[in-house]
């Protein structure tokens, strides 16, 4: 089993992760994870912190001469702004944020103590973990990306792309988004909502192809894959619902519609032609690619700020207004690659033994033999 926790402060001098149960023998670049870490800070419509940070790794422990050796791998991120202690008290709380709840909940008389952790800066750090993870589902040929397919008001037409050209277009895209009409129009969304003041959220795809059938499984609720994959995405800070393959849409479906018919041949084995399921039935994988939708609220810091209370006078107040994003949907969407290659390397360590890379090689080859004889 993968386990991992993070720690570090917005403001702090380090943002740091321990990851544990990563079989050895698997290279590991700190350049693999600084290009993941490169794309997190991308996005139109992130704020100032961006240019401020340069968001390169350190790895700490558990690796040898570039390789894992099976033991905790440690990843620390500085802050470039580190201001923790100099950073003025905040006490007047943003309706949206862990600011209320949170100094009520831990007893605490500066707001700042709850937003410095609450903040989504804390996805650098699960960012480096789930490039280490995707390094592993590499070496099984497992690939992941993310694209957006809404911000603001605007929804992208990208349902006739495949993968290579969906996450092509997708990267040079300044939000994200591979159709470049929608790219242009949420852009403009995004200057609307500067100029007003305001933030903007969305709804990003995750994709993830040549996983096999059968990771996950459906004779335990909490062994059930994608009950697993939602609750990683449902823990990116400011994501409120994530949905499969035609998702909501099929509440309006008949099951005749939905449900995507099987064929086989001698060459392919077990296929089908369609993907509504999005890549998981009955808590198992498919095999078909996995296709996770998930919806990111917009940004709680408003510059035009909502009404609220000062936590100290109790006298009516305006929100606190401080740096932040205007629109964090593009950034969000490589935070989702990262807990969903998570999930995917604790499925596949599950299932094919997480000692050694060169025994779940062994014990995956030994299944794809057997599942071709079925
Ligand atoms: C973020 C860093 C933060 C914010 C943002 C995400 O930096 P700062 O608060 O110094 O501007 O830009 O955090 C939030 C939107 C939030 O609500 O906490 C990052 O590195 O992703």
């Amino acid at each position: 089993m993968i386990r991992y926790l993070t720690g570090g402060e917005s403001h702090g001098r380090t943002m740091t992760a321990i990851l544990d149960g990563m079989p050895s023998g698997l290279s590991i670049k700190e350049s693999t994870i600084n290009n993941d870490l490169y794309r997190r800070m991308l996005g139109y419509g992130r704020g100032k912190r961006m240019k401020i940070e340069a968001d390169k790794v350190q790895i700490i422990s558990g690796l040898r001469r570039s390789v894992t050796m099976g033991s905790p791998i440690t990843l620390a991120i500085n802050n470039v702004d580190h201001s923790i202690d100099r950073l003025p008290v905040v006490l007047n709380a943003r309706p949206g944020h862990a600011d209320l709840s949170g100094v009520m909940k831990y007893d605490l008389k500066d707001i700042r103590s709850v937003l410095e952790r609450a903040s989504a800066r804390e996805t650098v750090s699960r960012v480096s973990v789930g490039a280490v993870c995707k390094a592993l589902l590499a070496e099984f040929g497992i690939e992941i990306a993310s694209h957006v397919v809404a911000i603001g008001g605007v929804e992208a037409q990208t349902k006739d792309l495949g993968f290579d050209r969906l996450v092509s277009k997708a990267e040079r895209s300044p939000v994200r988004c591979a159709d470049s009409d929608a790219s242009g129009l949420m852009c403009a969304e995004i200057d609307d909502a500067t100029e007003e003041g305001d933030t903007l959220g969305g709804v990003f795809e995750l994709i993830a192809r040549g996983v096999p059938v059968g990771l996950g499984s459906y004779t335990q609720w909490d062994r059930r894959i994608e009950a697993r994959l939602s609750y990683a995405v449902m823990s990116i800070q400011a994501v409120r619902g994530v949905s499969f393959g035609a998702g909501f849409e099929m509440a309006g479906m008949r099951g005749s519609m939905v449900h995507d018919e099987i064929f086989h041949d001698k060459k392919r084995g077990f296929y089908r032609t369609t993907n509504n399921a999005g890549g998981i039935e009955g808590g198992m994988t498919t095999g078909e690619a996995i296709v996770i939708q998930a919806v990111m609220k917009p940004i709680a810091t408003l510059m035009s700020p909502l009404s609220s209370v000062n936590i100290r006078t109790k006298a009516k107040a305006l929100a606190n207004v401080e740096r932040s994003d205007v629109c964090a949907v593009p950034a969000a969407g490589v935070v989702g690659e990262a807990v969903m290659a998570i999930e995917l390397a604790n499925a596949m360590i599950e299932k094919f033994g997480g000692d050694s890379l060169r025994e779940m090689k062994r014990n995956y080859g030994g299944y794809l033999d057997q599942i071709k004889k079925i």
